[in-house]
C-alpha cells in the first residue's frame, strides 16, 4: 500500500482489508515532489512533518511502515528510483494506492506499476463526501453545473442543517448578509488561530528543509501549523469556539496585519486528511444548534466545505487533464517575480504576498480579489498562475488549487465553473480593505501618475474581452459603464494598460 503525503486519514479505506501478515505500507519522501515547482518552505515542512507523525501513528497501531526519509543514506532521491528500490526489496504481488490528489501523481504511479509488471489497485478515498463517480453522475444529469444545486443536494443527502426537506431557517444562502467590511476602526482584537509550537519531529524537518531546499520561497520563522490528528482536532475546536460566530459577517473583508481574521485556517489539515470534512461540518452545526454561533455564519462555513470543496474536487476529476491547458481568454503574460517577492508599489499585493511569505496563507478574498484578480486583469498565463499558487500556499494540492485558479479566478475555462469572471477595479479592494490608504496609487483613478493599476487594467480587461463576454447578461452593467468612457479615455486606458503589461512581462519569474 503506497500512502501519499496528503493521505494521512485516521481511518483510511485501505485499512479495512489490510492484513499486517500479508500487506505493507510504503511512504516516500521524495525530492521531485518538493521541487517540480519551487515550493514554500512552510508547505514542505508541513507535508514532511505530518507524514512523519502519521508514520509514527501507524506504527503505534501495529502497522509496519517502510518509510523513505529524505536524509537516509540509502535514499535514492526521486520518486522513480525510490519506488523501484522498495519494489525490489519488498517484491509485492500488487500495488495499491488511494486516488491521489494530483493527476500527475496518478500517471506516475500507473507508469511505475506498468514498469514493475504489477497491477495497481486504485482505492476510492472516503475522506471526500462525494465520490468521483457520484459527481460524474450528478454532472451527467445536468446541462450546466451550478455549485448551488450541487450544494443543496449535499445538504439533503447528509441531512445537514435541514428542517425536513427545507433548509433550516428557511434559506439556503446567507451570502447577502456576509459581505461586510471593517470600518475606519479596523477589525479590533481577534483571537488568532491556535498556534502549534514545532515539536522535535517538526524541528528536525524544518532544519532539513532549510538545508536541502534553501532556495525555496518563504520563511519558517513563524511555522505554527497543526501537523497531527490531535492538533487538527484542537484547531477545529479553537475555530468553533473563537471565530465561527463571526465567520460569515467578515468572510470577505481584508485588513493589514490580520492574515486570518475570522477564517478557520483548517484547509491544510483538511487537505492532508488529518481532519474529515464531516467533523468540521458537525462541529459547526452543533455550535448553531446550541446557540454558540448564528445560522448565517454556520451556513457560510458549511457551504465552503460541503459545497465548494466537494464541488471543486468533482470538477477537477471531471475536467482533467485538459483543464490544465484551458486558456479561454488567451492570456499569455508571464507571472511576474513580485508575486513571489512582494516587491511592488501596489500595497494590496505587497501586503498579501508578505503574508504568504510569512505564513504561506492568504484568505479566499485575497486569493480571488487581489492576487488572482491581478492575474486575470493583466492577462497572466493561467497555468503560470496555478504554478505560482502551488508554490506559495501551504494548503495547495492540485485537485483544489487548479480548478480554483484556472476556473474560478482566471476564468480560463470560459465560464464552466464561474458564471462570470470575478473582475473588479481597485474600488472593490478599497471597499473591502484598508490597503488603499497606504498605497501610492488611487483606487478611483484609471489614468495619470496615481492611477491604480487594478482600475486601469479593469477597464482595459472589459474592452479587450468585450466580444467574448458580451453575451453574458451578468456583465451588462459593467459594459454599460464602459460605454460611458470617452474615446480619449479609452485610448489613455489602453496605453497605460499596455505599459503595465510591458512592465509585468519584463519581470518574469519562470525562465
Ligand atoms: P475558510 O475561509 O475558513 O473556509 C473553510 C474551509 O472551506 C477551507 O478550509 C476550505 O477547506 C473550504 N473552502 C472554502 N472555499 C473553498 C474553495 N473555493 N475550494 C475548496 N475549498 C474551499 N483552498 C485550498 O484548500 N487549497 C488551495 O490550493 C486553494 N486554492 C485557491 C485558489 C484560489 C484562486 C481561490 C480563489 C481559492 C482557493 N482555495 C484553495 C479556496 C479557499 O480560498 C481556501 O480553502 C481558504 O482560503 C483556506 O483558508 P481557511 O482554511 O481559513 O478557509
Ligand atoms: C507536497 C508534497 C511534498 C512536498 N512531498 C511529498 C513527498 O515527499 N511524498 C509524497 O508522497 N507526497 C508529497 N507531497 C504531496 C504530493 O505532491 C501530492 O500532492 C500528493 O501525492 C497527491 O496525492
Ligand atoms: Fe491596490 Fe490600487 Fe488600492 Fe493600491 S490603490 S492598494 S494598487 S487597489
Amino acid at each position: 500500500m503506497i500512502v501519499l503525503g496528503d493521505q494521512l486519514d485516521p481511518e483510511p479505506a485501505w485499512l479495512d482489508p489490510f492484513d499486517p501478515e500479508r500487506d505493507a505500507v510504503v511512504m516516500m519522501e521524495v525530492r521531485d515532489e518538493a521541487t517540480y515547482i519551487p515550493q514554500h518552505k512552510i508547505r514542505l515542512a508541513l507535508f514532511f512533518s505530518a507524514m512523519r507523525h502519521y508514520r509514527d501513528d501507524l506504527e503505534q497501531r501495529g502497522i509496519k511502515v517502510f518509510y523513505s526519509d529524505l536524509t537516509d543514506s540509502g535514499h535514492r532521491g526521486a520518486f522513480d528510483p525510490e519506488r523501484a528500490r522498495w519494489i525490489g526489496e519488498l517484491e509485492p504481488d500488487q500495488l495499491a494506492v488511494m486516488r491521489p490528489g494530483d493527476c500527475r501523481v496518478l500517471d506516475k504511479l500507473q507508469a511505475a506499476a506498468r514498469d514493475a509488471g504489477r497491477k495497481l489497485e486504485l482505492i476510492e478515498d472516503r475522506h471526500f463526501l462525494c465520490s468521483v463517480d457520484q459527481f460524474q453522475e450528478h454532472a451527467a444529469q445536468r446541462k450546466t453545473l451550478v455549485m448551488e444545486h450541487f450544494y443543496r443536494g449535499m445538504r439533503r443527502r447528509y441531512n445537514v442543517m435541514m428542517d425536513g426537506d427545507d433548509p433550516a431557517g428557511g434559506r439556503w444562502n446567507f451570502d447577502e448578509d456576509n459581505r461586510k467590511s471593517f470600518g475606519k476602526d479596523g477589525p479590533g482584537k481577534i483571537k488568532a488561530p491556535r498556534a502549534f509550537r514545532p515539536d522535535e519531529i517538526t524541528r528536525t524537518v524544518m532544519a532539513m528543509v532549510e538545508r536541502e531546499f534553501a532556495e525555496s520561497p518563504g520563511t519558517l520563522e513563524h511555522f505554527d501549523y497543526p501537523v497531527t490528528r490531535r492538533q487538527a482536532r484542537a484547531a477545529l475546536r479553537d475555530f468553533v469556539e473563537h471565530r465561527l460566530e463571526r465567520f460569515g459577517t467578515w468572510q470577505d473583508a481584508m485588513a493589514t496585519g490580520h492574515p486570518y481574521l475570522y477564517h478557520s485556517r483548517l484547509s491544510c489539515v483538511l487537505n492532508l486528511h488529518l481532519l474529515h470534512p464531516m467533523e468540521a461540518i458537525e462541529a459547526a452545526e452543533a455550535a448553531w444548534r446550541d446557540g454558540r454561533a448564528p445560522l448565517g455564519a454556520v451556513e457560510g462555513f458549511v457551504r465552503q466545505i460541503l459545497g465548494w470543496r466537494e464541488y471543486i474536487r468533482g470538477v477537477y476529476w471531471l475536467k482533467m487533464p485538459d483543464y490544465l491547458d484551458a486558456n479561454e481568454l488567451e492570456a499569455h503574460l508571464p507571472a511576474p517575480a513580485f508575486l513571489w517577492t512582494g516587491e511592488t508599489d501596489m500595497n494590496c499585493i505587497r501586503q498579501s504576498v508578505q503574508q504568504l511569505h510569512d505564513h504561506a496563507y492568504a484568505h479566499h478574498i485575497q486569493r480571488l480579489m487581489v492576487l488572482g484578480l491581478f492575474g486575470l486583469l493583466a492577462g497572466i498565463d493561467p497555468r503560470q498562475m496555478h504554478e505560482w499558487h502551488m508554490s506559495m500556499y501551504a494548503d495547495a494540492v492540485d485537485w483544489v488549487s487548479l480548478p480554483n485558479v484556472i476556473g474560478m479566478s482566471q476564468y480560463a475555462d470560459g465560464g464552466f465553473l464561474a458564471t462570470k469572471p470575478y473582475c473588479a477595479s481597485g474600488n472593490y479592494i478599497d471597499k473591502m480593505s484598508d490597503y488603499c490608504g497606504g498605497c501610492r496609487y488611487r483606487p478611483k483613478e484609471f489614468e495619470g501618475d496615481r492611477a491604480c493599476p487594478f482600475t486601469t487594467l479593469y477597464w482595459d480587461f472589459l474592452s479587450r474581452n468585450r466580444n467574448r463576454l458580451r453575451h453574458n447578461h451578468r456583465m451588462g452593467l459593467q459594459f454599460k459603464n464602459l460605454d460611458r468612457k470617452t474615446d480619449a479615455q479609452r485610448r489613455a486606458i489602453r496605453e497605460k494598460a499596455d505599459a503595465i503589461r510591458d512592465a509585468v512581462a519584463g519581470q518574469a519569474y519562470f525562465d
